[in-house]
């Protein structure tokens, strides 16, 4: 199973305890393809050490620093369409997990939003909106319960494929 994780980057990158977390969870399901995005090294201005870039991207010396905004994204575009499933942390507001979401919308995926009601943010009504308790779910949860979360849904999945 491929794995697509979404969470913020340029968009502030507070949460990203949260994702190791869950990407850590993930990995017992299949491959995670975006597993750099759980990387703490990683800010919202990307600076991250030649060995993370070197990790998450492929891009090695100087390709690593050129590649470009047009590289990542359609590097990204890719993996979203290779992968069986979308899992996205959307407590963080961010554009390009909006952005991605709604790629993966038009890609007919599996999707599943976690959503953290006590960091007293109001989701995006076009992301709790856009939940249909099937293909496209949107889960309010805390931190504490972020594995058991997760195995419910891969539970979820699991007799629906
Ligand atoms: O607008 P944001 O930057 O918050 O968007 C975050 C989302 O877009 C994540 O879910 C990622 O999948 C994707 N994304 C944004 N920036 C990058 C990126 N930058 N690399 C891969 N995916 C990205 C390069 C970081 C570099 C240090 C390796």
């Amino acid at each position: 199973m491929k794995v697509y994780f979404c969470g913020s980057i340029r968009g502030g990158r507070d949460d990203v305890r949260v994702y190791r977390r869950i990407v850590q969870k993930l990995q017992s399901y299949g491959s995670v393809l975006t597993e750099h995005v759980s990387f703490t090294e990683i800010s919202e201005r990307e600076e991250a050490s030649c060995d993370v870039t070197e990790l998450c991207c492929g891009w090695t010396g100087e390709d690593a620093s050129s590649a470009g905004d047009r590289s990542i994204h359609d590097r990204d575009v890719d993996w979203l369409r290779q992968c069986d499933v979308v899992v996205a942390e959307v407590t963080q507001p961010s554009l390009g997990v909006g952005y991605e979401l709604g790629r993966a919308v038009a890609m007919e995926k599996r999707i599943f939003c976690l959503f953290r009601p006590t960091s007293g943010r109001n989701l995006s009504a076009m992301i709790r909106g856009a939940a249909d308790g099937d293909v496209f779910v949107v889960k309010d949860y805390i931190e504490d319960e972020v594995e058991n979360v997760l195995e419910e849904f891969f539970k979820h999945l699991k007799n629906v494929k």
